[in-house]
């Protein structure tokens, strides 16, 4: 996987990235036609990752292609391959079988394949990148609907036994850190096997245990040790351990940092102090790339969220990938991480499909175990902007923060709504994020004001008044360029008066424990001349960035600049 730290010294590993063979398949013949056998000639080539709408003649493709490529083993091995991103649905075939299927496009899956020959193999995907009222995202989407393989494919060779998964838990009291080592250990072999469990971390070797396996059986251990005098993690002081893990000839390094994060009184403490989070939304996203970011713009990325005084982003609007994570743990950086919910907003449709469900849970899932030990996350969000005003609104909830809940309760769980005022699902969540856009889509600037007073009555009476509170999207639409004498809508001027005057409002309120403003940078929107959306989007983008798509700074960014760097 692309980190920025070496996760295997022993476990062998290489990329797969780089050309492959690529070929569309707008009417699905290839499943008919078995192409998983007979790849079919004349196909073109692809860098992976990357998305394939950024190629010329395929800027408009939604639907399913063929990608192709091969690997070789020196010896019968235990291959995984690892799938960092794909949008949206990928089925593998190795060697003309079919050995995987998963639907997601932000979070990772493996296929195992366990005494693999020794040769040379082919591996093809076929992606499909079409959605629909029961996907996450649905098929209405303010961004673009991006398809192909987005992120890294990486090869394991797996030896025999090895570590299927790692879970890093800790106590803290005052200075002192009680640290838990879940270890799942897996067997490939066609024999019993007994292997010796080691760990350690700066300033602490963990007791070596040792684990029976019967042949192609699992084991799940706990190692367990204290630490004192730790160095916490937190904004601005990105302290990090790093933890080896060796069970027989496997290893599994990562890495995690020491801090709570907690509400108290209606305020977000972080290591037991107040927290005021200054941030922005962000989508993983660029003109060229699509959402296949490439590592060396994620860091200037970060560089500008850290020139603007921002100590939070929101991951706009689903996981974001691991090096960009890696890299937010790194800086001090603080991270809201969410699933792709979007466009359940017009009908309780969707909300109400137990496949939606499903796949909403499994991507939850899927967030929470890959990256559960980044300490930069703060909020896993459970929802974007569904209609919280139903019962079906109100089933799901339970649903994605029961789930949330069972595997972290070290985290903040909170959503963004945009229904403040009749809301019924408040009382569920540590932290109420509400997206309103005063001053683009609704009057002026000033309806903030009643909106809150009316929201903070609904809270009142659902018994959630005391829930801290963050503003989790607003802002206006500013061409970059288009400057004036006036604040014309669309202009530059525009945009930095909306923002400037709700920082305003927002930083006044003492119940407002934070803002994040919508958005970064100018993001692509899929608008297309055959459906009603998104018409309001010239360029054909969400132009509400403080940057343009390129990381121009418009008028608001530099004021957004000298409001996070004030005094409140
Ligand atoms: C919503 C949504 C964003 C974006 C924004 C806008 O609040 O969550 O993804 O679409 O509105 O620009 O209208």
């Amino acid at each position: 996987m692309i980190r920025t730290f070496r996760q295997h010294i022993l476990r062998q590993t290489r990329l797969l990235d780089g050309l492959w063979d690529f070929v569309t398949d707008p009417g699905n013949v290839g499943q008919t036609e078995e192409w998983h056998k007979n790849y079919p000639s004349g196909s073109r080539k692809l860098v992976v990752p990357s998305c394939w709408n950024n190629e010329l003649g395929l800027f408009e493709y939604i639907g399913s292609a063929w990608y192709r490529t091969y690997f070789d083993t020196a010896k019968e091995s235990n291959i995984r391959l690892v799938f960092e991103g794909i949008l949206h649905h990928a089925d593998v075939y190795v060697d003309g079988r079919h050995v995987g299927y998963h639907f997601g496009g932000y979070t990772q899956f493996s296929a195992l394949l366990p005494h693999l020959a020794q040769g040379h193999h082919e591996l093809i995907v076929r992606v499909d990148s079409t959605l629909d009222w029961q996907t996450l995202p649905t098929d209405v989407v303010d961004w673009y609907s991006y398809g192909g393989i987005i992120r890294s494919v990486e090869l394991q060779e797996l030896p025999d036994v090895y570590i299927d998964s790692l879970k890093i838990d800790y106590e803290l009291t005052d200075d002192q850190a009680d640290i838990s080592l879940e270890v799942q250990v897996k067997s490939l072999s066609r024999n019993d096997s007994e292997i010796v469990v080691n760990a350690s971390t700066e300033g602490l070797v963990f007791p070596a245990s040792t684990v029976q396996l019967s042949a192609g059986q699992s084991a799940q251990l706990t190692l367990r040790g204290s630490l004192a005098h730790i160095r916490k993690w937190d904004v601005g002081h990105p302290e990090l351990y790093t933890f080896t893990v060796q069970a027989g000839e496997d290893d599994l390094i990562d890495r995690t940092g020491f801090r709570t994060v907690e509400v108290d009184n209606g305020q977000i403490m972080l290591n037991g102090k107040k927290l005021y989070l200054q941030g922005v939304n962000r989508h993983e996203e660029h003109p060229e790339w699509g959402f296949a970011f490439p590592p060396k713009l994620m860091l200037k990325d970060l560089a500008i969220l850290k020139d603007m005084g921002c100590n939070i982003v929101r991951g706009s609007h689903y996981p974001q990938s691991q090096f960009w994570i890696d890299l937010l743990d790194e800086h001090g950086m603080l991270l809201w991480s969410e699933i792709p919910m979007w466009g359940c907003f017009m009908s309780t449709e969707t909300l109400a499909s137990p496949l939606f469900a499903e796949r909403g849970v499994r991507m939850l899932e899927e967030m929470i175990t890959r990256d559960y030990h980044h300490p930069s996350i703060i909020f896993w969000g459970a929802h974007n902007e569904i209609d919280t005003r139903t019962v079906e609104a109100l089933e799901l909830t339970k649903k994605f923060v029961g789930c949330i809940r069972s595997l972290d309760d070290s985290r903040l769980v909170t959503y963004a709504t945009m229904h403040p005022e009749e809301d019924i699902v408040l009382s569920y969540f540590d932290v109420i994020g509400i997206n309103k856009y005063y001053g683009w889509y609704q009057g002026n600037v000033d309806g903030f004001r009643d909106m809150l007073q009316n929201y903070y009555r609904n809270a009142e009476a659902q018994g959630a008044g005391g829930k801290p509170l963050v503003m989790s999207e607003f802002g206006a639409a500013g061409i970059f360029g288009d400057a004036g004498w006036e604040p014309r809508l669309f202009s530059e001027d525009y945009q930095a008066e909306v923002v400037q005057q709700a920082l305003k409002i927002f930083r006044e309120d003492p119940r407002i424990v934070g803002t994040l403003i919508w958005h970064f940078a100018d993001i692509r929107v899929e608008v297309r001349s055959d459906r009603p959306y998104f018409r309001d989007r010239a360029r054909s983008f969400n132009n509400k960035g403080l940057l343009n798509e390129y990381r121009k700074p418009k008028l608001a960014y530099r004021l957004v600049k000298e409001i996070y760097r004030s005094e409140r």
